[in-house]
């Protein structure tokens, strides 16, 4: 912050000076009223690498469409909205699973909403979204089709937020995201009785996440009345009545379950993530560092975020999607990739892990236009220009 400051001030300086009009350097706009989540590592070597952003991005203008730091628009940390902001955020969502789906539902007849659209698209084509030159940019333009979805079809005026991992890696179920309030994303499951998740390819005692205290249905909190359909696919909970149909995709009605567990959060603190950006130099280190670290004993940013919520169908790999939180975990992966990228712009906003043909093409089918899977490697101006986003 002080250094930032003192830049600015000199830029100011010598601004007067020379006497050229000075363009004040981008700032993020982060909530500074005494909120009690100060900046994290991470935040601060994002705030550090705008300057090469801004520079990489005065160099390619004619590519980014006309979008800019300046005009790109804001999404934001779940905690930094206010109480009205993130209410306005839950009735999009409640709006968006009361409405019909565009889904085949004689094909799919577990599909009874439109927020069924999007899990059902995370469960056929999920080899598709997962395949390595994919997982970025698909889970890009999958948010990003939601977004659009909660905007345009119910109303919402804000943007998709995302979850700061670190905020929550300690005690977890008390923060404002999960603790249960009418504003929250909702609260943790029942106790109940279960194994724990197993992590394969981890030593003793990471092989397995433990079971917390949670791991029934959610009760609280403005999902609690939640009805989860389609699935399970890939289940983690033994107990979740098996779909009537082998494929997953006919209509299973039950309970929105999860574990709101401090054994994966505690493999979200910012120390993680600030440590997965720092040692990967190249992206396909990157995006395999993130997916879990066995000779490090690190889970993983990815996984161990997926399993701070858990349950049914959280814990899913096919179904995640049906719990709410999915997109502001997934915002963070798509925020660390992009503060990744900016730490040698030149270098890394033009790479795709496993560096797919130039011809690629990602396919969401009903969630979302076709596009070039090499255009949605930059959220400034990516997607035909229809990607103009940044995180704070
Ligand atoms: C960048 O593009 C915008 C419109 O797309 C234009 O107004 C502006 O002059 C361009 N800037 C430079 C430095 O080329
Ligand atoms: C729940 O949210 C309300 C505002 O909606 C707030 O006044 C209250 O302090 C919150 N309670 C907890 C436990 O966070
Ligand atoms: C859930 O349903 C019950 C019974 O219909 C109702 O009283 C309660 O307010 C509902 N809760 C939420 C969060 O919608
Ligand atoms: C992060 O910090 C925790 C607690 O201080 C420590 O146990 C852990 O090893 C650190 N992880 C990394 C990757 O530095
Ligand atoms: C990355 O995206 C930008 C648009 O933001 C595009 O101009 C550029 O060509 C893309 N990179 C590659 C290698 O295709
Ligand atoms: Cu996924």
């Amino acid at each position: 912050m002080v250094g930032t400051t003192r830049a600015f001030l000199l830029a100011l300086v010598v601004g007067i000076v020379s006497g050229n009009p000075v363009k004040a350097p981008f700032k993020l706009n982060r909530r500074d009223d005494g909120f009690p989540y100060p900046l994290d590592e991470v935040d601060r070597m994002y705030e550090e690498s705008l300057g090469k952003y801004e520079a990489y991005l005065a160099k390619k203008n004619a590519s980014s469409h006309g979008c800019t730091l300046e005009t790109a628009v804001r999404r934001k940390e779940w905690h930094d909205l206010s109480v009205p902001q993130r209410e306005e955020y839950i009735r999009a969502v409640l709006c968006l699973q009361s409405k019909p789906p565009k889904a085949d539902t004689k094909k799919y007849p577990g599909a009874k909403n439109r927020y069924d659209d999007f899990v059902l698209t995370h469960e056929t084509q999920a080899m598709h979204l997962h395949s390595t030159p994919h997982l970025f940019p698909a889970h890009r333009i999958y948010l990003w089709a939601y977004e659009k979805a909660l905007r345009q079809e119910c109303g919402y005026t804000g943007y998709q937020p995302y979850w700061n991992w670190g905020r929550t890696a300690i005690e977890p179920t008390k923060q404002p995201i999960f603790n249960g309030n009418a504003s929250s994303m909702g609260g943790n499951g029942l106790k109940v009785k279960y194994p724990g998740v197993p992590t394969t390819g981890f030593k003793k005692p990471y092989d397995i996440i433990p079971a917390d205290e949670g791991g029934g249905c959610v009760t609280t909190g403005p999902f609690a009345n939640m009805t989860v359909s389609l699935g399970p696919i890939g289940k983690i909970l033994t107990d979740v009545p098996p779909n009537p149909r082998s494929d997953g995709f006919a209509a299973n009605p039950r309970c929105h379950r999860r574990d709101v567990n401090k054994y994966a959060a505690a493999m979200t603190a910012a120390n993680y993530t600030y440590a997965l950006i720092k040692g990967a130099n190249n992206v396909d280190l990157f995006q395999k560092n993130m997916l879990g670290m066995p000779e490090k004993n690190d889970w993983g940013v990815h996984l161990a975020g997926h399993y701070t919520i858990g349950g049914d169908p959280g814990g899913d790999f096919f179904s995640s999607p049906g719990d709410p939180m999915f997109w502001f975990h997934h915002g963070m992966i798509d925020r660390i990739w992009m503060i990744w990228q900016l730490q040698d712009p030149d270098k890394r906003m033009n790479v795709l892990p496993d560096n797919p043909p130039k011809n690629d093409v990602i396919d969401l089918q009903w969630s979302a236009d076709k596009a070039n899977t090499w255009d949605l490697n930059d959220s400034i101006g990516g997607f035909e220009g229809q990607f103009c986003y940044i995180y704070d």
